[in-house]
């Protein structure tokens, strides 16, 4: 294949508007990708990138994949579109079935969307109408957690804990509350896995519910691991006491799985590695490897058999979007998870761990360095910011490992790496090297 595609002259001038970046900088330098195959991206000029975030946490089975690739081109040639409102095509109904065969406890009901972000206000929607439904429409209020990352509606705006991402966008929902983030690097840092102090964080919840009174409250929406807010990984104990807290007061409890999901922490779901089920857990990104955009939200069976109550004739959910079940997504989902099981991707990282767990401490004593963490294939390494210049580092690592041959993200001074989970142990190695050498060449 040809490696060189021609770039644009310049893209100051560019009138696209580009999301969640520094559109003025990029346009100036820009970073541009041309192709990809495998766990590499390819620059116009031909520059081979090691993926170290999986595009954006969503390419698990690696770009390109043949049989992802050909199972869309077949699907667009046959049905482009199909309804998805008193309407339906078969895939739709196959592939809920074959999600449903695949989730945990009786989380079997599937409701699509088209990305993470209206996974989650979706879930949200059902959590209020849930209650409303069995007669408690007062349990009104949602409770999210600092530091959390929900995708950018307004629900999830408004029980995201990124305060970047809320401050400039009004009174966003009213009746939304947080817990505390769980993050602790004066007890927890460089620890392996989970940190082993803070179960006790779960207890916040205790609080609000004592504030609020938790008849008022209806959900709580967390990251099993809150990836965007700089990867923290729960403490030990944490998600199974929220748990108990949650069914202790009648509250619905959703995992907000869009990066967990897919085979990222060794488990199909990540609540399976912590062995959590939640009542309703929103995915997207790698349930269609990124190719087609596509969410899924799952619900327990009480949620979805307390909406089919009234009578026959009545829409059930007034919710969905024009592409809920696109075609084309249902065709990618569906070669993806047969990609997925037939190369045993959905518990790859739990055989990959201890190789990832060791290479990415070993960049322990690195300048700068202040904490590792590591769960699942998800390691971060935690930069001291610059006086007065927070993430100024970081996008420095960012640009620099750009030039060095690696692609990865970086959340302020947080570097987030979470590769294809294809990748082998020497493409591990590869990539914590140029990680190594940019840190090294970092001031
Ligand atoms: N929930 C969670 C937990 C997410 O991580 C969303 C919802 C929103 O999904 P959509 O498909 O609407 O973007 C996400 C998305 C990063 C990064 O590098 C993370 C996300 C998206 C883009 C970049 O941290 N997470
Ligand atoms: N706005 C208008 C005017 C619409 O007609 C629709 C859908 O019909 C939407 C928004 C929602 O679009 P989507 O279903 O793609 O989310």
């Amino acid at each position: 294949m040809n490696d060189r595609v021609p770039l644009p002259a310049s893209l100051e001038q560019s009138a696209f508007f580009m999301p969640f970046s520094m559109n003025r900088q990029f346009k100036k330098s820009p970073r541009l990708m041309a192709r990809a195959e495998g766990i590499y991206y390819y620059t116009p000029e031909g520059r081979k990138l090691i993926d170290g975030t999986s595009g954006l946490w969503c390419v698990n089975a690696g770009h390109c994949r043949k049989r992802i690739v050909e199972a869309v081109q077949k699907q667009v040639a046959e049905l482009d579109f199909a309804p998805a409102f008193q309407m339906g095509h078969p895939l739709a109904f196959e592939f809920a079935d074959r999600l449903a065969a695949l989730a945990p406890g009786d989380l079997k009901r599937i409701f699509f969307t088209n990305s993470g972000s209206e996974s989650v206000d979706t879930a949200l929607k059902l959590a209020l109408a849930y209650h409303r439904a069995r007669g408690e429409g007062h349990r009104m209020r949602l409770i999210g957690r600092e530091r959390g990352y929900h995708g950018v509606n307004f629900g999830g705006t408004a029980v995201g804990g990124i305060v970047g991402n809320r401050k400039i966008f009004g009174a966003l929902v009213a009746g939304v509350d947080h817990l505390r983030h769980t993050h602790d690097l004066a007890k927890n840092a460089f620890s392996r896995g989970q940190p082993k102090h803070g179960a006790e964080l779960a207890d916040d919840l205790e609080r609000l519910c004592a504030l609020h009174d938790p008849s008022t409250i209806a959900a709580v929406i967390v990251e099993p691991v809150a990836c965007s807010g700089g990867v923290l990984v729960p403490p030990v104990g944490y998600l199974e006491r929220l748990r108990e807290i949650c069914d202790r007061h009648g509250i619905l409890l959703i995992f907000d799985e869009v990066i967990t999901a897919w085979g990222r922490l060794g488990k199909p779901f990540g609540g399976q590695h912590f062995g959590v089920l939640p009542d309703l857990m929103t995915t997207a990104k790698g349930i269609t490897n990124g190719t087609v955009p596509m969410g899924a939200v799952f619900m327990r069976e009480r949620i979805y058999e307390a909406f089919m109550t009234g009578p026959e004739m009545a829409i059930e959910m007034p919710h969905g979007y024009t592409y809920s079940s696109h075609p084309l997504a249902c065709a990618a989902g569906l070669a993806t998870l047969q990609v997925y099981e037939e190369e045993g991707l959905l518990t790859r990282a739990a055989e990959l761990w201890p190789y990832w767990e060791e290479q990415a401490h070993a960049l322990k004593g690195l300048p700068h360095v202040i904490d590792i963490r590591n769960i699942g294939l998800i390691a971060a390494i935690e930069l001291a910011p610059r006086a007065g210049a927070p993430g100024a580092r970081g996008l420095d690592v960012h640009v620099k490992a750009f030039e060095s041959g690696a692609y990865i993200r970086v959340a302020a001074d947080t570097i987030a790496l979470a590769p294809p989970l294809i990748i082998g142990k020497s493409e591990i190695d590869q990539l914590f090297d140029i990680v190594r050498a940019t840190l090294r060449a970092t001031a």
